[in-house]
This record gives C-alpha cells, structure tokens and sequence, in this order.
C-alpha cells in the first residue's frame, strides 16, 4: 500500500499497462525513453539563462564548449534516447528535412515510429518564455523485420496509439494519452522524478480566452476577422468580451487552455497560405490529447484527427480548444465559405 505520496510516472505506466494498445511493455518503455529525454533537456534549459545560450549555433558556453542550439541539443537528445530504448524503428523530427530509419535488426523488428517536434516556440528561450516538446506514436503499418518506410508516418491522427507533450515552464510537467484520457506529471526537480498531478484532464466545454496572432488580422480570411470581433463584443451574458491571451508557444497556449478553457488559432493568412502549424507533429498529437481531455480539434471545416497527410511537413490551418467555441469560431467560417 503506497503511502501518501504521488504517483510516480513509472508507477503509473506499469499500473496502467493494461490499457496500451498491444500492451506488451514496449509502448511503457518507449514512454519511459521520452521521460528521460525530457528531464535531460529540461535540465538544459534550465541552464540556458547561465549558459548564455542565445540560441546560436556555434556559441561557446560558460565551460568553453561547442553550443549547440537548444532546439538541436533537443532533437539529438530525443533521437539517442529513443534509439538506445529499441522499441522505435523509426523517427521524423520537425528539425530534420527526412525520417531517420534505425535500420538494423533490433530496431526493424521494433512496432512503433514516433514524430515529434523536440522544442516547439524555441526561440522563446532566449526570454525566458516556456517552450514545449510535442511527440507523436504510431504502429508501424508496414511488415516488421523491414526498414521503416514514409507511409510509416503518414497515417491519419485517428491512427495514433499515443501522444503527448512537455510544457518547459514555471514547472516541467509532461502531458499525455493513450487513448484512455489525459493524464499530467510534474517533475520534481529534488528527486528528478514526474508525479501525477493532474490526473484525468478535461477540456472545459466552454472558456473566455481566445489565443491568435492578432499582428496578422489583416491577413485573415473574413470569416476568422468576423469570429475575432464576435469574441470582442461586449455581451456580459455570454461572458464576452474574450479576453486574449498570445504565448507564441502552442504548447503553453493549448496547455493553458486546456485548464481555464479557450481556443487557439493559427488561421490560414497570405503569409501562411495553409496555416503555420504542422499536421504530423504539432496539430495531430495536441488533437488527440485535446479530444481525450473532452475539446475539439479541426482545420476550420474538418476533424484534424481525420486528415490524411500527404507529407511530412505539410501545414494545416488550426483551430484546437473548448468545442463550443471551436463550433462558435467554425460556424462564422461556414457563413464566411457559403456567401
Ligand atoms: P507566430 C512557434 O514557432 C510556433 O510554431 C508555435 O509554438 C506558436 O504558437 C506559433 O509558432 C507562433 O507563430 O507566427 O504567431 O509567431
């Protein structure tokens, strides 16, 4: 019987194994090599400030050694600790134009790939803003025992067997699901250990927060410039105006809203003709988390969850938070395409 401490994150993927798809300890361990690559990176982080680290690649720190940009250190962190663990075949990264393939037999024989963007908002960094890794799971569709190949990551959201994200804030937490709800840990730093803190996380249905780049306002389609009014309009009732609250970070945004309720857009615009965002490792992993904390997720007009990609990179317009107000901003989008 454990006493009153938390629950540590190892407790809780082996008391829950269960519920992982297949659950055969793979996606635990595989779970387990992200938590240790983000304590690794959010010690890093930590040390930017007295480090120097400007967020220059080349820049000698404070020990004299070769700095590597974060987002760099980030992506070289994720990708050793997932290749060592063995249970990934296969890696595509937003720093990095190509999937990596972990071609040899112990890792052909692996079932999952996994996309991530290592440190979304990096550049935050350098002011002391919180950034985020986002990461994405798969089983592989193609035979084990092959190398990995490029329709190994393309699969609709819906697919994904995991998903999560860690918030590098005024604490380090990480925030995932297996498809059976969202579950939070925070890190504390004194023993290096993430404990549940927010089990069971829900969206709420709806919020008075609406997060978007308002510099672009000029760019937006109508039916996003018309939704941004109605937030600002004066009705107590409803509880408008909105109040409007920008990180810059998608994960500290979505995150923020995901406890006080809200809603993030990053629209379409001249400037981002599919939007900005990322289907596969940004938009993709945040829905799936989203939708099992009861939110909702789409592209202005469709489920991002059933959206099939057609590349690794590819941009896809975001509208993720509170469902009634991804309906309320979706119906001025519908106004908007039927006149
Ligand atoms: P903008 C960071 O670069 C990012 O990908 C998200 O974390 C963030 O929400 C968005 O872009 C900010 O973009 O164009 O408003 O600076």
């Amino acid at each position: 019987m454990r006493t009153q401490r938390p629950t540590t994150l190892g407790e809780f993927l082996v008391e829950n194994q269960e519920n992982f798809p297949y659950a055969t300890g793979e996606l635990t361990q595989l779970l387990s090599s992200i938590r240790l690559a983000a304590k690794v990176v959010n010690r890093e982080i930590n040390k930017a400030g007295l480090a120097d680290i400007l967020g220059l690649s080349g820049a000698e720190n404070i020990q004299g050694e070769n700095q590597m940009k974060l987002d760099v250190f980030a992506n070289d962190t994720f990708l050793r600790t997932l290749r060592s663990m063995g249970e990934v075949c296969g890696v595509a990264s937003e720093e990095l134009e190509d999937f990596i393939v972990f071609d040899d037999e112990l890792h052909n024989e692996s079932k999952y790939v996994v996309l991530m963007d290592p440190l979304d908002g990096s550049s935050n960094v350098d002011v002391n803003v919180s950034v985020g890794t986002i990461f994405s799971i798969y089983r592989r569709i193609t035979p084990i025992g092959s190398p990995v190949k490029l329709e190994d990551f393309l699969q609709p959201g819906h697919k994904q067997v995991a998903a999560g994200y860690v918030i590098y804030g005024s604490s380090t937490m990480l925030v995932f699901t297996t498809g059976h709800g969202v579950h939070g840990f925070t890190l504390d730093p004194s023993i290096g250990t993430f404990c549940l803190s927010h089990p069971n996380m829900r969206f709420p249905e709806r919020g008075q927060i609406y997060s978007i780049n308002e510099g672009n306002y000029i760019h937006f389609p109508e039916g996003v410039k018309r939704y941004l009014k109605f937030c600002q309009e004066l009705d107590p009732p409803s509880g408008r105006p909105y109040t409007s609250r920008y990180i810059g970070s998608l994960v500290s945004d979505v995150h923020r809203n995901m406890i006080k309720g809200g809603i993030y857009i990053y629209p379409t615009g001249t400037m981002s003709p599919k939007g900005k965002l990322r289907l596969l490792y940004e938009c993709n992993p945040l829905a799936f988390i989203v939708e099992q904390a009861g939110g909702r997720a789409t592209d202005g007009f469709t489920r991002i969850l059933d959206l099939q990609p057609t590349e690794l990179h590819q941009r896809v317009p975001y509208f993720v938070g509170s469902t009634a107000m991804v309906l309320e901003a979706e119906s001025f989008l519908r106004s908007d395409h039927n006149e």
